[in-house]
């Protein structure tokens, strides 16, 4: 999703083929587009990028001169740090919320996974800040480090954790803009269900 809204929202043209996590053979169908058999993976002529990170780094030094991340290096530091963290934190969240656009679910969540949402809300409440045009975006600019966290908005969209009013003003804000809305559109035809990642209890 990370990449996908990137690309969408600069406007960047390119193709998907989409491979269910269930498809039999898995391995065999992701090493054809991949070494790593990882999704997601951008394939740009004889070029592979792998990591949603590493390719929205790719699409911004590659296509958009800079333009993906804010301006300012203060800016461009901390937004680069929020992107890492969301990379490489919130294991229980990530658990216990796995991303489920489709359903309303209801979960008890532990206390690591209370500890990341709070994390979360610190997050959206220090650093979106909401300007005259409409937009809440983090650092004022919407960026690479939005996308890092539009997975967490459609998670919470899901699981309906309590957030402070900034967070959820922010959350609000990233669910609707248009390109995150383009995948959610996509992901509402869909009908695969993904066992794994069925948790909690219909609202
Ligand atoms: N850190 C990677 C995560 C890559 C990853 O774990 N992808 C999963 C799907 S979300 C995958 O390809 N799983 C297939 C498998 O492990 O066989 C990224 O964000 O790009």
């Amino acid at each position: 999703m990370r990449p996908w809204v990137f690309l969408t929202a600069f406007d960047m043209q390119f193709s998907e083929v989409i491979v269910s996590l269930q498809a039999s053979d898995l391995y065999g169908r992701l090493k054809q587009y991949s070494d790593a058999a990882k999704v997601p993976v951008l394939n740009d002529g004889e070029l592979q990028v792998w990591d949603s990170l590493a390719i929205c780094e790719y699409i911004n030094d590659e296509y958009l001169a800079g333009a993906g991340w804010p301006t300012g290096k203060q800016d461009r530091a901390i937004a680069r740090s929020l992107a890492a963290e969301m990379h490489s934190s919130f294991t229980a969240l990530r658990n216990e919320m796995p991303m489920n656009i489709r359903a309303s679910r209801v979960i008890e969540p532990s206390q690591a996974c209370l500890r990341d949402i709070a994390r979360i809300d610190e997050i959206w409440s220090t650093y979106a800040k909401a300007d005259a045009k409409g937009s809440s975006a983090l650092l004022g600019q919407f960026s690479i480090a939005d996308c890092m966290y539009a997975p967490v908005v459609m998670r919470f969209a899901t699981y309906h954790p309590e957030l402070s009013k900034p967070a959820q003003q922010y959350a609000d804000w990233l669910r609707t803009h248009s390109a995150v809305q383009s995948w959610v559109d996509g992901a509402l035809k869909e009908v695969e269900i993904v066992d794994i990642d069925e948790a909690g209890i219909d609202r």
